[in-house]
């Protein structure tokens, strides 16, 4: 392919979050909606893609790239900002603001996604691929919980995103994680529940939604 954004990736938490930063900021994409383990990534033509295997994946005409946290920041950093951006969404600028936003970024990437919520969802809704590990299991739902409930203070401060009232790249990752908490049974305290409520109550999230779950939509070429 030679031009145009195209995203693989549909029933995906991780899908969902490039879904989204695309229709906040107004681009035109073709969809692939595959889907993990259904054998649909394991193609010649999607390992071509992405060795791992997983989804979601981006192109943008020749430059293909693979981690949900990577293309949300990618899109945001070509297609916002620079222009004057779009009045609804928050683009880093200085040091510290950009700092500000790798913190909430890494945060909801590596200590909720990575450390503990893959966990959760590999040990105990798929055992069947990944065996039982109950203990971890429980381990990994009480680090979870902890690390969120350190950081609900701080979410009751955001006025009412990270940057203010206009939403961020970082904001798409914190929510979304957020969410994936409290489907993977982790209790959000009030703080963060009314954060993720107000994200999710966004146009673009919930066209965005409804573009993920689209599995009928043709899988392209
Ligand atoms: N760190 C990656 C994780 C990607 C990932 O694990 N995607 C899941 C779907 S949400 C997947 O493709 N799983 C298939 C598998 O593990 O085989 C990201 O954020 O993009």
């Amino acid at each position: 392919m030679s031009g145009g954004i195209v995203l693989w990736g549909a029933i995906s938490l991780r899908a969902l979050r490039v879904h989204w930063a695309l229709h906040e900021l107004g681009l035109d994409y073709e969809f692939r909606p595959i889907q993990s383990r259904t054998g649909e990534t394991l193609t010649d033509e999607y390992t071509a893609h992405n060795p791992k295997q997983k989804i979601p994946c981006l192109q943008d005409g020749e430059f293909t790239l693979t981690e949900s946290a990577a293309i949300v920041n990618y899109l945001f950093n070509a297609y916002g900002g620079a222009g004057g951006g779009d009045q609804e969404l928050f683009f880093p600028q200085s040091p510290e603001d950009r700092a500000r936003a790798d913190e909430w970024s890494y945060f909801a990437m590596m200590e909720l996604d990575a450390h503990s919520l893959y966990l959760i969802r590999r040990h105990k809704f798929l055992p069947e691929i990944y065996g039982e590990a109950p203990v971890a299991v429980a381990s990994a739902a009480e680090y979870c919980k902890k690390q969120i409930d350190a950081v609900a203070p701080a979410v009751a401060a955001f006025t009412p995103y990270i940057f203010g009232d206009k939403l961020s790249a970082a904001d798409i990752l914190l929510a979304t994680t957020f969410n994936f908490a409290e489907r993977y049974e982790v209790e959000l305290p009030e703080p963060c529940r009314v954060y993720r409520d107000r994200a999710y109550a966004r146009p673009a999230f919930l066209a965005a939604n409804a573009r993920n779950e689209d599995i009928d939509a043709p899988k392209g070429a």
